[in-house]
């Protein structure tokens, strides 16, 4: 199995996260990559056609993306205990991992504009409403908050990639501070082998 990498993308480490938990990750070969919002990597895009990472190659020449479909196909394979496979607690766990990719998405969207787009060009309310979003999404958290801890599934998994990234990226948002039950429980599970091997770099 290989996957197209980066030290750097939360939803990279997500993949990454859950294939440490199942402890299949030494199998999955990292591949150098140049992905970019702008300046897009042809070679991801022959497989992929967003041209972003995570790009998975199952080694039977199924190519998977995104991070969802790569996270429960490695789920699916490899032992199941991650995804519930019916009921309430499906919904429950598919629609935390949609909270946290949600809070990603904002979060990538605002570095992007601080970061790719040209200064005369940027937009203020864009990026006020992208820390909006981000900022009700960790509130939503916070709301879960006592149901996280002793849980080790999508659904965490998913949330501490997405508040490990804030930490990453967007220390001054200073996301502690209003959610101090999400920081209790995010300052224990941070700490388990998945997370720490997957900490975010670059
Ligand atoms: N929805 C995708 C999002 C992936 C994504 O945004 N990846 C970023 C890195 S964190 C990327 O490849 N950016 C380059 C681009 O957007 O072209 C997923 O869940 O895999």
């Amino acid at each position: 199995m290989k996957i197209f990498f980066s030290t750097s993308s939360p939803y990279v480490r997500k993949c990454m996260a859950v294939a440490h938990e199942l402890g299949i990750a030494d199998r999955i070969e990292k591949l150098p990559n140049a992905a970019h919002a702008i300046n897009r990597d042809a070679n991801i895009v022959k497989s992929n056609p967003t041209g972003q990472v995570p790009t998975f190659f199952c080694g039977d020449g199924t190519v998977l993306f995104d991070s969802v479909v790569i996270c429960e196909y490695l789920d699916a394979t490899f032992g199941g205990k991650l995804f519930p496979k019916s009921g309430r607690e499906r919904w429950a766990r598919l629609t935390e991992h949609a909270a946290a990719d949600g809070i990603l998405g904002a979060a990538l969207l605002a570095r992007y504009e601080a970061t790719l787009r040209p200064e005369t060009l940027r937009w203020p309310d864009w990026s006020s409403s992208q820390l909006k979003k981000i900022r009700s999404g960790v509130e939503w958290v916070e709301g879960i908050a006592e149901s996280l801890p002793d849980r080790v599934d999508i659904g965490t998994l998913a949330i501490g990639c997405a508040l490990g990234y804030l930490d990453f990226r967007f220390s001054d948002m200073n996301w502690r501070s209003q959610a101090p039950k999400a920081a209790d429980w995010f300052a224990g599970f941070s700490q388990r082998a998945a997370m720490t091997a997957t900490a975010p770099r670059g």
